[in-house]
C-alpha cells in the first residue's frame, strides 16, 4: 500500500502514533504537504459519514479526530517555511462558533492563511459572537473568519454579522464563512462577504478582498 494511502487509514483507524510517524515520511520523501491534507480530510470525513451512518461511535470518531490532528504535527512545519519574509496582507480573526467544538478544519485555514502572509488571531472553538467582534476590534483587524461545522451551530455566523450591524460595524469587517455543512446561499443569507469551500480557496478569496481595499485599513470608520 502507497504511504499516503497508508496514512489515511491510520487516521480513520484512529492510531495517533502510526498517523504521526507516517506523516514525517510523507514530509521526507516531499510530498506535497497541502495534497496530504486534502487527503486526510477526505479520510476524517469518511469517518464522519461512517458515524451518521451508525457503522462507528464517538469514541471511533475522537480517536480518528486526535490521529489527524497527530498527523497535522509534522505537516505543519513544511507549511509554515513558505511564509517565510513574506509582507503581511491583512489581519484575520478567526474561530468556531458557539457551540461547537470541531477545530480542525479551523486550524488548517488559521495555518494556510498564515503561511500566505496573513496575521492570524485563532481564537479557538466554542467562541461566543461578540468575543469574535471584540478581538477583531482590538487587534485591528481586517477580517473575521467564522466556522461551524454542525448545521445546529450555523446560526452562530450569522448572530456575528446581526451584532456588527446592531454596533454600526458592519461595513468595517469582511466576514467570510466556512465548515462543511456551510455554502454560498447561506453565506448569502446572512449578509456575509465570503463563503470558502476549503482552506486553499480562502486564502485566493481574502488575498482579493485586501486587495479591493474592504477590511480595515480600507474604512474610514
Ligand atoms: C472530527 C469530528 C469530530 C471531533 C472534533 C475534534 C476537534 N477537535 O475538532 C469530535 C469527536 C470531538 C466531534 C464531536 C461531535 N461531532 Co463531529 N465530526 C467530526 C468529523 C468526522 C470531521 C470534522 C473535521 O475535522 N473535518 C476535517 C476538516 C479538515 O474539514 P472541515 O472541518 O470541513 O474544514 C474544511 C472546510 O470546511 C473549510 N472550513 C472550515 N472552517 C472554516 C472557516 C472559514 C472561515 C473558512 C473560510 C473555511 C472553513 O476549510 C477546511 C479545510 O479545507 C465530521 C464529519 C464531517 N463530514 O465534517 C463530524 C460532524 C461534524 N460531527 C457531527 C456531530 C453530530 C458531532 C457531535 C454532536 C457528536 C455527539 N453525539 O456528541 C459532537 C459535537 C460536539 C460539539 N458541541 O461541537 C456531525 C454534525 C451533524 C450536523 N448536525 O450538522 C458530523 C457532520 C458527522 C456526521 N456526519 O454526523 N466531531
Amino acid at each position: 500500500m502507497e504511504l499516503l494511502e497508508r496514512l489515511v487509514e491510520a487516521v480513520e483507524d484512529g492510531k495517533d502514533e502510526e498517523a504521526f510517524a507516517l506523516a514525517q515520511g510523507a514530509m521526507a520523501v516531499k510530498m506535497d504537504p497541502l495534497e496530504v491534507v486534502d487527503a486526510l480530510t477526505k479520510g476524517i470525513r469518511e469517518v464522519g459519514d461512517r458515524f451518521e451512518r451508525m457503522e462507528v461511535f464517538l469514541p471511533e470518531m475522537m480517536l480518528a479526530a486526535r490521529a489527524m490532528q497527530k498527523a497535522l504535527e509534522p505537516i505543519a512545519p513544511y507549511l509554515e517555511r513558505q511564509s517565510e519574509g513574506r509582507e503581511k496582507k491583512g489581519t484575520v480573526v478567526i474561530g468556531t462558533v458557539e457551540g461547537d467544538v470541531h477545530e480542525i478544519g479551523k486550524h488548517i485555514v488559521a495555518l494556510l492563511l498564515e503561511v500566505n502572509g496573513f496575521s492570524v488571531y485563532d481564537l479557538g472553538s466554542d467562541v461566543n459572537a461578540l468575543d469574535f467582534i471584540k478581538r477583531a476590534q482590538e487587534v485591528k483587524a481586517d477580517i473575521i473568519g467564522a466556522s461551524a461545522l454542525m448545521t445546529t451551530t450555523m446560526p452562530g455566523q450569522q448572530e456575528i454579522i446581526e451584532i456588527l450591524r446592531d454596533m454600526g460595524l458592519r461595513e468595517r469587517f469582511h466576514v467570510i464563512v466556512g465548515g462543511t455543512p456551510v455554502t454560498q446561499d447561506w453565506a448569502e443569507e446572512i449578509g456575509a462577504d465570503s463563503w470558502a469551500e476549503n482552506a486553499a480557496t480562502a486564502v485566493a478569496i481574502l488575498e482579493e478582498a485586501m486587495i479591493e481595499g474592504r477590511g480595515y485599513a480600507g474604512t474610514t470608520l
